[in-house]
């Protein structure tokens, strides 16, 4: 559907953010080459995290150092060779992977087109507990769990659920008609990519109809609930930040 003159669906508050796809801009960032990288959520806006998109031509790539930046990462469409750390493994949509702190990661030899999502944060360390290794995975390998006992909701907790993580990438997946049980208010962020499907995403007190390939970030302590709606599964994927003390 073509977007009116001078008007979006995309709106930035100071607590959430709808990005939709029809307002992207590409940013050149360092380590992305024959990619079109966008910059969907960082630290600008308010948020503690990044979200960053990249598609990839053939021939592109990522090419990261290791530093003190974490990498969560999941391959939307197509496929590539990913290393990470000393992980090497040809992956195609579905794959995901976790890059520690310190661990230089790569994505080369992309089918032209293919798509990643990329959760950036700055590792806490927890005193007394070793880092993170790295992790190359499949989406489909992960079961779904029902969410709070509801069968039409189902919750793929990607990255082992440890102390040593201080974030996790999910993907939940509602039947149409599902919905999160109650409006959740918590302290953890989210950054989240609609994969497929439709419902009605309300952020603080706003009800945003949401569709595949919107982006929203949701600030600590922002109000949240969702229905999915339409005749197919809707999901999302979702970046929170998890397992660090409170102050
Ligand atoms: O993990 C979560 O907090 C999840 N239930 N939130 C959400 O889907 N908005
Ligand atoms: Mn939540």
């Amino acid at each position: 559907m073509s977007i009116p003159y001078g008007q979006t669906r995309t709106r930035v508050a100071a607590r959430h953010a709808l990005i939709a796809p029809d307002g992207h801009v590409k940013s050149v960032v360092p380590g992305m080459t024959g990619a079109a990288t966008i910059v969907l959520i960082n630290p600008t806006m308010g948020a503690r995290f990044a979200q960053v998109v990249v598609t990839f031509e053939a021939g592109g790539s990522a090419v990261l150092p290791g530093n003190d930046v974490e990498t969560a990462g999941y391959v939307e469409t197509g496929g590539a060779i990913l290393t990470v750390g000393g992980l090497k493994q040809k992956v195609a949509a579905g794959a995901f992977f976790y890059a520690p702190a310190g661990a230089a990661w790569s994505i080369t030899a992309p089918k032209k087109g293919t798509r990643v999502t990329l959760f950036q944060k700055k590792f806490e360390p927890l005193a007394g507990v070793a880092a993170p290794e790295a992790i190359i995975g499949d989406a489909a390998k992960v079961p779904g769990q029902p969410f709070l006992g509801d069968p039409d909701a189902r919750l793929q907790v990607l990255l082992p659920d440890g102390p040593a993580f201080d974030l996790a990438m999910n993907i939940f997946t509602y039947q149409p008609g599902a919905t999160l049980p109650f409006v959740e208010t918590h302290v953890m962020e989210h950054g989240l990519l609609m994969l497929a499907g439709q419902g009605v995403y309300r952020l603080e007190d706003s009800w945003y109809p949401v569709a595949a390939g919107d982006v929203i970030w949701m600030a600590s302590y922002c109000p949240q609930w969702f229905v999915a709606m339409g005749k197919t599964p809707a999901s999302y994927l979702y970046y929170k930040d998890v397992n660090r003390a409170a102050l």
